[in-house]
């Protein structure tokens, strides 16, 4: 289609777009000052929970930034926030893209932001490319991905895509220690983010495509010396809580015979996840115990009650419960042995997401042309888009981070690669857009 210049309704495709990457580099460690720790020597740790204070002055931080660039801002119910640069076709179905930007404690500067930045940034350089997008571009900043504070994660992309129940999650509790009281009902709407969660799901025809970009979270491009990965295929996670109760007391004065240590029973049930993860013999089955909390918790006390988190992923759904079962049928003998209740409860098991193909393509397209090698993987780590995957096609932008380290202080990725990660990133919504 011949494309006019100077009539606004018409629209035009990007052609080549140049990345700030100064300005990106600079509002990423801006963002990163948001936190509830000081510096530290690992380096720059954030911790960045929820709705929380630090949560919240970094989203009306980030809302003044769309502000100035005449984007058009939405929030719903649970605070997912969509920032829309409304195309010549303003009734097609969007191109989005975003991420999440709150952050497990001690964690790392780049887990969710480069997505979330990166995507405003791409929106600023096609509209300095003098791109006029057929289709809006709409970049979302997502709610809760990280299980934290509600103990499970991609809250905000749950709902929006009829994977959580909107009164499941309004009932969710706290699941830090000391939180348990408090209810996401009460914590959103003290942040401001009233209505019903219910006004939070988005059809599966609203957007015409997304796409993520994320840092990879793992050390595959690094070790290959490949600056982007293009993701096909998002594991499927799945969460389980435990609880162990047995009989505790007196460190001293309870006789060995006597004891039902409930922490001892919880560390055979702890390597038995790590037993069966190991056992399918294929690297894409991970398991881990990441909580583990004792009462009553004294050094003088012998543990009465044991309360364990799971996470445990795979790219097949159906190995990653064959694990589940084996580790059921050690519960039932250590359990017996040991004269302890064990008792399991679900907190998620979802379903592996494949990205479109053609999605996939658009962004190899876009690597070749820009001379950058890409790799095509699976990714591990869940991510939004695992969810949105329910409601529209996706695909996801990796960039290597050092050392594959994430979820620490020490989570570092290269400016070159956050830059040219959200070149291709910028073009290849420039290039869904005008579909
Ligand atoms: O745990 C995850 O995979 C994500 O980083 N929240
Ligand atoms: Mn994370
Ligand atoms: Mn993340």
């Amino acid at each position: 289609m011949q494309t006019q210049t100077g009539n606004p309704s018409i629209h035009k495709e990007s052609r080549e777009v140049a990345i700030d990457a100064m300005r990106l580099i600079g509002e990423l460690h801006t963002l990163a000052a948001f936190t509830s720790i000081e510096p530290s020597p690992e380096g720059t740790a954030v911790t960045r929970v929820v709705f929380t204070p630090d949560d919240l002055r970094a989203r009306a931080w980030l809302k003044r930034l769309a502000e100035s660039e005449g984007l058009l801002i939405r929030e719903d119910a649970v605070g997912n926030t969509f920032f829309r640069w409304v195309g010549t076709e303003p009734d097609l179905p969007a191109v989005a893209t975003g991420s999440h930007i709150d952050a497990i404690p001690h964690a790392g500067m780049y887990d969710g932001t480069v997505g979330v930045l990166g995507g405003l940034e791409a929106i600023r350089a096609l509209k300095r490319s003098g791109a006029r997008p057929r289709r809006s571009i709409e970049l979302v900043l997502l709610t809760s991905e990280e299980p934290t504070r509600f103990g499970i994660g991609c809250v905000g992309s749950r709902l929006i895509s009829g994977t959580l129940d909107p009164e499941r999650a309004d009932a969710l509790h706290g699941a830090q220690r000391g939180s348990e009281e408090e209810t996401l009902a009460q914590v959103r709407t003290a942040a401001g983010f009233t209505g019903p969660l219910s006004s939070v799901r988005l059809p599966p025809d609203y957007y015409h495509a997304w796409v993520e970009l994320h840092i990879e979270q793992g050390p595959l491009l690094e070790r290959e010396g490949i600056p982007l990965g293009i993701v096909t295929a998002i594991a499927a996670p799945a969460g389980y809580r435990y609880i162990i109760e047995g009989i505790g007391g007196h460190a001293g004065a309870l006789l060995m015979p006597d004891r039902r240590d409930a922490l001892c029973a919880a560390s055979e049930l702890i390597l038995s996840i790590e037993k069966h993860a190991l056992a399918t013999g294929v690297i894409d089955t991970v398991a881990t115990v990441g909580t583990c909390d004792v009462y009553p918790g004294a050094v003088n006390s012998v543990p009465s009650r044991v309360t364990l988190q799971v996470d445990i992923r795979d790219i097949n759904p159906i190995r990653r419960e064959g694990v589940m079962q084996a580790v059921r049928r050690d519960v039932e003998a250590i359990g017996k042995r040991r004269e302890v209740r064990i008792s399991e409860s679900l907190v998620n098991a979802d379903e592996p997401a494949i990205c479109l193909p053609h999605i996939v393509e658009v962004i190899d397209e876009v690597c070749r042309s820009y001379g950058i090698t890409a790799k095509h993987m699976v990714s591990r780590a869940y991510h939004d888009s695992l969810f949105m995957a329910r409601i529209a096609p996706i695909a996801m932008i990796f960039i290597p981070c050092r050392g594959g380290v994430s979820h620490r202080p020490d989570e570092y990725a290269a400016p070159a690669n956050i830059a040219s990660g959200t070149r291709v990133l910028a073009s290849a919504l420039g290039k869904l857009a005008s579909e």
